[in-house]
């Protein structure tokens, strides 16, 4: 082999060390920190504890945080790859576990990994609706969050000593070489590689970002649903594949409102003759994309108000949807009060398209939009 060839394979071998490795993993560490405690909010949305507290102001927040947890996920990829490439022969290093200070660095770095990888391709398969697996994606993906928080918590712990060394050093730091030949062609290489991890965190970054920032929709190659659907407003789950079509054409069509002991149906055009109020507000998805849209309908409150006086309590939404994980929701008394939670009738002035919950749907301020029911049957005051 050639010197010049000798000291190319070289420096590619000397660019993997902890110099790379920290600085990858501060930026890492921190899209894995973001993506987990945008994450619990939005797990606390869905299932709250009692302490729990979701605003309905700003009626964008959700909007924010779950793209946030979104993008910061899909940016985390590329950094992880990166990462693992910068450590990887020192991954299969002997003694495989060693003394307890060592089986323990080993051992959280084995459920860091494990916990990281099945984090990011659940998630990103989960953008994508494809469920190639057999458990239910939420509580899985909830519950190894808390894996990969604790082993990234005793991974920093560990190796604080060795990251707070190396990024002491400069990126092009020449320790432990001589041959300035060799120490030219290392420093480029690992100044390239952390350029690259940029580069590819950024571009997968802007891939996902624009299936909720508006000016970035040109970009959005990774979002499946950016924009495009009936009314300006794209699809999740369209009528044909929540099986509602006939019930929801049905002209007999009668809405359910119980307020306490008292209950009272509405057919569509008893809905349309009361007062009508607008609202713009976005529809959200967990799966990260977001669209605003003129809603209007009849306000919650007013309608309830008709059946009997309000007294307070959280509402119970049902769905003509004969199965389904999300053929009901439970909205919370702030947002029930709230003048912007609508039982909405049109949406962009429009009659509401059956695919968005036509004869009517719940939509209220920031909420995921799962919880924001269409084809609406029951409506429901529980306390
Ligand atoms: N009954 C019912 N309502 C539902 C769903 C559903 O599957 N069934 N999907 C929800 C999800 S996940 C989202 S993101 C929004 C999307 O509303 P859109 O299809 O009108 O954009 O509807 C929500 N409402
Ligand atoms: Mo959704």
């Amino acid at each position: 082999m050639s010197e010049q060839a000798n000291a190319e394979t070289d420096s590619v071998h000397t660019a993997r060390g902890p110099e790379v490795a920290s600085r990858v993993g501060i930026a890492l560490g921190t899209a894995l920190l973001i993506c987990f405690v945008t994450g619990l909010i939005s797990h606390g949305i869905q299932h709250p504890p009692s302490w729990f507290w979701w605003p309905a102001n700003p009626v964008w927040l959700y909007r924010v945080t779950q793209g946030t947890h979104v993008i910061s996920g899909v940016t985390a990829i590329p950094l992880l790859l990166v990462k693992l490439w910068a450590v990887y022969p020192r991954l299969f290093e002997r003694p495989l576990l060693g003394s307890p200070m060592r089986a323990l660095e080993r051992g959280s770095i084995a459920v860091l990994v494990g916990s990281t990888i099945f984090e990011l391709s659940t998630g990103l398969l989960n953008i994508a609706q494809y469920y190639p697996w057999k458990f239910f994606f939420p509580t899985a993906h909830y519950a190894m969050a808390y894996a990969a928080l604790g082993a990234l918590a005793v991974h920093l712990a560990v190796k604080l000593p060795v990251i707070r060394e190396a990024l002491g050093r400069p990126v092009n730091s020449n320790a432990g070489l001589a041959d300035a030949d060799i120490m030219a062609t290392r420093h480029v290489s690992r100044r390239a590689i952390l350029t690259a991890a940029g580069v590819s965190a950024a571009a997968a970054a802007l891939a996902v970002a624009g299936q909720t920032v508006p000016f970035l929709r040109w970009a959005a190659v990774l979002a499946p649903r950016s924009g495009h659907g009936p009314q300006g407003v794209p699809v999740n789950r369209s009528a044909a594949a929540a099986g509602v079509g006939d019930r929801a054409r049905d002209p007999g069509y009668l809405l359910t409102v119980a307020v306490g002991e008292r209950r009272r149906q509405f057919s569509r055009d008893e809905l349309l003759a009361l007062p009508q109020a607008r609202a713009r507000l976005p529809i959200a998805c967990v799966e990260g994309w977001s669209a605003s849209a003129d809603w209007s309908g009849v306000r919650l409150r007013d309608l309830l108000a008709v059946v009997e006086s309000y007294s307070g309590g959280d509402v119970r939404f049902e769905s003509l949807e004969g199965g389904g994980i999300y053929r009901n929701s439970v909205l919370p008394q702030r947002h029930v009060v709230d003048d912007r939670t609508l039982i909405a009738l049109s949406v962009n002035g429009e009659t509401l398209d059956l695919d968005h919950g036509y004869p009517c749907r719940l939509i209220a301020p920031n909420r995921p939009g799962v919880l924001q029911t269409k084809w609406l049957s029951t409506i429901e005051v529980v306390t």
